[in-house]
Formats: C-alpha cells, structure tokens, sequence
C-alpha cells in the first residue's frame, strides 16, 4: 500500500512537472504615417531603419500589405475591429466601437477575453497628432480593449530647438505651429523628451513586468506623423541638400481626375524646392528616432528571453506622400500612401519576404490563429497564417482600400492599380500598369485599348462592395453614420 501511494505520488508529481504549453505573446508595434517607400529593406537606400530591418531579416516581410483607408482614424478602427471601412461605414476620427455595437470584440479585447494581459502604449486607436500628444490624452480610444493603458505626453511641436514651418510659408516667415502641418524642429536634448522615447521607455517596462503571464502588447509610435519633431543629432545623416527629390514630369496631373490631386500639394502648400527638401529630410530623421524606439523595445524583449514565444508584427496605419505627383501625406490611394510596411516574425519560423497581398484587416484573423484563439466568422481579414509557413502561398489576389469618406475606391492586383472615384465613377477613373508604371504616371483608363480592363474592374468593384457590404455580417449598413 505504502509503495503503491508513493507510485500514485511520484506519477502526481511528474505530471505537475511537466511544463504546461505556454501561450503565445503578441508585440504589436505600428507606426503612424510611415510608408514601405522610407524603410531600407523595403526600398530606400537614404533613410536608415536598422532596427526594423533586423526585425525585416528575422521574420517574414510583406511586399503587397495595404491598409484599408490612408487616413488614421478610420485605418486603425478597421483592422483593430476586423471590417471593411465601407462594411460599417467607419471613415471619420472614430473607435470604430459604435458602428460595430458593443457585443463585437476588438483584435485586443479578443486576446484579453482569452486570459491575456492586453495593454496599449500610446496612439493604437485614433489619437490627434499633435494635439493628444500635447495633452496626453486618450484620443478615440476603445477602453474595453485593454486591462491597462497608458498614454506619452510630450511637447510636440512646442520642443525647445530650432523649428521651421515648411508649408504654407514661401517666404520662410512664418513661425512655426501645431496641426497637421510640415513643421520641423530640430530638438534639444534625447530620446524622452518626446512621446516616442517615453512609448519606448514604458512598453520596456511592461514587457519586464508581465513576462510571466500571457500578453498582448500594442506599442503605437506618433512619428513620422508630421510635426517632424526629433533630438537634432537624428537629422544629421540627412542634410537637406543632398536629398533627391522624385522626378517632376512634364503634364503629370493632366491625366489625374481633379479628386485624385492629393489634399496637400507643392503647389497649395507653396512649397520652395528647399523646403520640399526639408520636408524629405526632416521625414527621415523623424523615421530614424522612431526606428531607434522599435530597437529599444526588441532589445528588451530579447533580454528578457521573451523572444521564443512572442509573436512581434510591425506596421503603420498607412502610407505618404514624400513630394511624388508634388503629393504630400496620406488621403490619397496612390501606391505610396495604400501601401503599408508589414513584417510578421512568429518563433520557430523562417525569414521570408511574401509577396502575396495581404490587407492590415488581415492582422486581426492571423495572429488570432497563431494563438488558437477563434473568431466571430463575421470577420473580413483573412488568415495569413499559411504564409509563414509557406511565402509562396497566397491569400488574396488583390487589396482594397477607400478614401474619401468611402467615395474613392482602389483595387489593386499584381498587374494592376485601379481607382475610381464616386460608386458610379462620375468623377473619373484611373488605371495604372504597375508592372510598366510602378510609379503611376500614365493614367490608361481613357485609352480605347484598355477599356475592356476598365469595364472588369468597375465590376470587380461593384462585386467588392456588394460581399463587403453583406448583411450577413449582421451590421445594418444603411442605417450607420459616418
Ligand atoms: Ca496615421
């Protein structure tokens, strides 16, 4: 009997020592305004990400990521919610929580339903840069989403240093200010003066803390969002001078319908050729600081040993216009403000570059399948799990996004990039061949030869907007707001 206890015991206690599958965390970093076309391993050989190209070489790097809506509000309710803009017509400064109602989870609120510690750093949801910043306030954000939150003050555009205001001041009289605006300052002191630093400084902290639960860490850096705010040593790689500006061709916005000329332009910002290479330059000093906060917190992550069963994804909530068509930010659904930088690292997997398309709603599915986690079959992100298995596996043929308060539409295939503006396209149509034209100056549509490619997109759209729109998502469309 005694040693038939003692066996019972030893069995008892062998089963106890045997480590429980650990779940899965999740570090979500997402910059703000940054787009594929300043990060190095992507495609530009000036600007300088080392951290992010680390993080690019280690895991997998999505070529055709887009976001659903280049603005900031509407992009980050649609992929922190799982829904087309135009499925819960969400287009404005919003959470995204009251077109969805209040019984569909969040992409967080998913994973802190599931027993992980969910928490926010900073600009997630929608926040007003740089007024938020300025006032460390909450901005637009979904509270049911997080069992802890935390925002980064910081002073913005007010930073002591040397500033400049390169739109909207010809002359180069005018001081500089707040709003979304191309302001400059060139900042005395380091990295936490300012938000991003303090973002850092406190996702490092988190990290340490919660090591031994399960976490879904969401980190939003505010930079490169315009003002172009940094310590001053980070615009030293970029003097202004030697930045080569896109090609200004001869008749460019001839072909582009009136809607398609950007918000902000060289021309309605009057804009000097300096100063457009201030804009430039100032950008990529910006995108160095942010990319030295992403190292900050990999580094701890690394150090903590947290790097075998985390799942790190960057991205941005959507592209910029760096002076391309003399277009400047976000709004337009160019293919330098659709598109979005995305790297997905998941431990144990190869690095790998994946060309499928993949759209930022797609985040939501994917990392949830990555955690065994399963989600409302309402969702319209499509898993990209099997694409980190297999680079060449593909999910989806084309991406869609809209802008405009949901009146611009673009679908983008690998050949093509198709735009329309207005749902019965009064106000133009646009078609470009990427594959001839990556850099979009030859509008085709109005050419007679490709009007068979014109009429399959225009169905392909109206195809799009009836699956997107589809009261099977239990979402009553007709009845939203914006
Ligand atoms: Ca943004």
């Amino acid at each position: 009997m005694k040693y038939l206890l003692l066996f019972a015991f030893s069995l008892l206690s062998l089963s106890c020592l045997k480590p429980k599958e650990k779940k899965l965390n999740v570090l979500f970093i997402i910059a703000d305004d940054l787009t594929s076309t300043a990060v190095s391993s992507y495609e530009n050989k000036v600007s300088k990400t080392p951290n992010i190209d680390k993080l690019a070489s280690e895991g997998t790097r999505y070529t055709r990521a887009y976001c659903q809506y280049p603005v900031c509000g509407p992009s980050r309710a649609s992929f922190m919610f799982g829904y087309y803009p135009s499925a819960t017509t969400t287009f404005g400064y919003v959470s995204g929580r009251k077109n969805v109602g209040p019984d569909r989870k969040s992409w967080a609120q998913l994973f802190k339903d599931n027993g992980y510690y969910t928490a926010r750093v900073s600009k997630i949801f929608h926040m007003g840069v740089p007024r938020d910043i300025e006032t460390g306030s909450n901005g637009k954000d979904d509270e049911a989403s997080w069992t802890e939150r935390f925002n980064s003050k910081g002073p913005e555009w007010k930073a002591p240093g040397e500033g400049e205001l390169v739109q909207g001041n010809p002359d180069g009289t005018l001081p500089i200010r707040g709003g979304n605006v191309m302001t400059i300052v060139k900042a005395e002191g380091d990295d936490l003066v300012h938000a991003d630093g303090k973002t850092a400084k406190k996702a490092c902290e988190l990290l340490r803390k919660h090591k031994n639960e399960p976490f879904f860490l969401a980190v939003g850096f505010v930079r490169p969002h315009v003002p172009f705010v940094a310590p001053k040593h980070y615009f030293e790689p970029y003097p202004y001078s030697e930045i080569v500006m896109p090609p200004k061709i001869k008749g460019d916005w001839d072909d582009i319908p009136k809607r398609g000329i950007n918000y902000v332009t060289t021309v309605n910002a009057k804009m000097t050729p300096d100063q457009e290479k201030k804009a430039v330059a100032a950008y990529y000093a910006s995108v160095s600081y942010m990319d030295t906060q992403v190292g900050k917190v990999l580094n701890i992550l690394k150090e903590e040993g947290l790097e075998d069963n985390t799942i790190i994804v960057f991205t941005s909530d959507h592209g910029y216009h760096l002076g391309e068509h003399s277009f400047w930010m976000k709004v337009s659904v160019k293919e330098e403000s659709a598109r979005v930088p995305l790297i997905i690292k998941v431990p144990g997997k190869k690095p790998a570059v994946c060309n499928s398309f993949a759209e930022l709603i797609d985040l939501y599915p994917t990392l949830a399948e990555l955690a065994g986690l399963k989600v409302s079959e309402h969702l319209q992100g499509r898993s990209l799990a099997k694409t980190l298995d297999d680079p060449e596996a593909k999910v989806r043929d084309m991406a869609f996004t809209v802008t405009q308060g949901g009146n611009t539409f673009l679908l983008r295939t690998k050949k093509w990039a198709y735009i329309q503006y207005n749902e019965d396209a009064s106000l133009g149509i646009e078609l470009f061949d990427m594959e001839k034209d990556p850099k979009q100056y030859t509008n085709l549509a109005n050419k007679p030869e490709y009007a068979g490619i014109v009429t399959d997109f225009r169905n392909k759209l109206k195809e799009k907007l009836i699956s997107v729109r589809s009261n099977d998502l239990g979402i009553d469309y007709s009845s939203k707001k914006k």
